[in-house]
């Protein structure tokens, strides 16, 4: 089969590699769609340091092709989204109501028996996240899918499984945005979209997007944002003051990984308001807080992973959502891409095109 595969810093390519079937709690996957995410990216060029080599993708929906021992809720051909972290059920964070940490979750590239099911000749290949759906098929561990109905097209399904999920999750379960309220939302990408997109569904009646690129601004207007703001030609936080009687966003949320925005981000959030950090930065990088002005603005600033989310609740939740027709996932797909031209998925990704760039099989 076909399958994203990077081995070293900055390189990837397509190539033809074999699949083991699924092993005991394991289901193979024949995959319809994988969104492509600035996450890949992040693996490709070492941002995230996860070993190598590794089939990319993180974010796809398809269909139950075999199921593993011992396996029960699951049959061939039902419809799945996969989800990035898996859910064990038993463990200290999925009986603390935080499944999106769930122990079994530490990303090492192999199955959770510490095995690899990708194969080239006799060399074993990682995966990203017990995943590695940027392929034509994938064994995933059963408690790493939720089912959905088989009315919902694929392509659309997929994107729930990170992007949409950490964005929407973001607003709903880490900042609980309430009607009425007042969101600036700093990066407009893929998740940056979803956050407002989760803002309109909440109730907020001022959202504010921001990004250096205007087609960007577009797309946000499209989903919900009722302002824009150019951070190249405009000073951002004053802009998000002036628009909101001085004070600043109730709630600000940055989704895209870089300390200043986080920053500018935190600075412009009200007194007393939410900053969520969404945005995946590098290890690397730290991000500074005043001594002072932390406890006299009474600022929360929290990080969000996966939109806190309970995927088999949440992911089933948003696309009867997208049915209902109050979350857009049409527009979200901005082009679709054959596995042939993943490099072309990504290029795009980087040059900012795409609300979400989708690989169809
Ligand atoms: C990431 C978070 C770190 C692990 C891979 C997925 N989230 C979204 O892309
Ligand atoms: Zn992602």
């Amino acid at each position: 089969m076909k399958a994203v595969v990077t081995r070293d810093i900055d390189k990837y390519a397509v190539e033809d590699v074999t699949l083991d079937g699924p092993k005991a709690g394991e289901l193979k996957i024949k995959m319809a769609a994988t969104g492509v995410c600035h996450s890949d990216l992040s693996v490709i060029n070492g941002t995230l340091p996860l070993p190598k080599p590794m089939v990319l993708g993180h974010e796809g929906a398809g269909v139950v092709a075999e199921v593993g021992e011992g396996v029960t809720e699951f049959e061939v051909g039902d419809h799945v989204v996969l989800s990035f972290a898996p859910a064990c059920g038993h463990c200290h964070f999925c009986n603390h109501k935080l499944p999106q940490f769930c122990e079994k979750g530490a990303p090492t590239g192999l199955m959770l028996d510490g095995t690899a099911r990708v194969k080239k000749g006799d060399e074993d290949l990682l995966v990203m996240q017990f995943l590695g759906c940027m392929a034509e098929e994938a064994i995933v561990p059963a408690i790493s899918a939720v089912k959905i109905d088989k009315e919902i097209p694929l392509e659309k399904a997929a994107l729930v499984g990170c992007g949409v999920m950490t964005g929407v999750g973001a607003v709903i379960n880490t900042a609980g945005v309430h009607a009425g309220a007042s969101v600036a939302v700093f990066g407009c990408g893929g998740v940056g979209l979803s956050i407002i997109q989760g803002a309109r569904l909440a109730g907020a009646s001022t959202i504010i997007a921001v990004d250096l690129a205007d087609n960007k601004l577009e797309m946000a207007r499209n989903f919900g944002a009722t302002h824009t703001v150019n951070g190249g030609n405009e000073d951002a936080v004053g802009k998000c003051k002036e628009l909101t009687g001085g004070h600043g966003p109730d709630y600000s949320f940055e989704a895209v990984g870089v300390p200043d925005l986080m920053v500018a981000a935190n600075f412009a959030t009200r007194r007393g308001g939410t900053t969520v950090i969404v945005g995946v930065g590098k290890l690397t990088d730290s991000v500074p807080f005043n001594a002072l002005m932390l406890s006299m603005d009474g600022k929360t600033i929290k990080g969000s992973f996966y939109g806190d989310t309970n995927f088999r609740s949440d992911m089933p939740m948003l696309l009867d959502l997208y049915r209902a027709g109050k979350l857009n996932l049409d527009d979200m797909v901005s082009q679709t891409y054959t596995i042939d031209e993943a490099p072309q998925a990504i290029e795009d990704m980087v040059a900012g095109k795409n609300a979400r760039g989708v690989i169809v099989y």
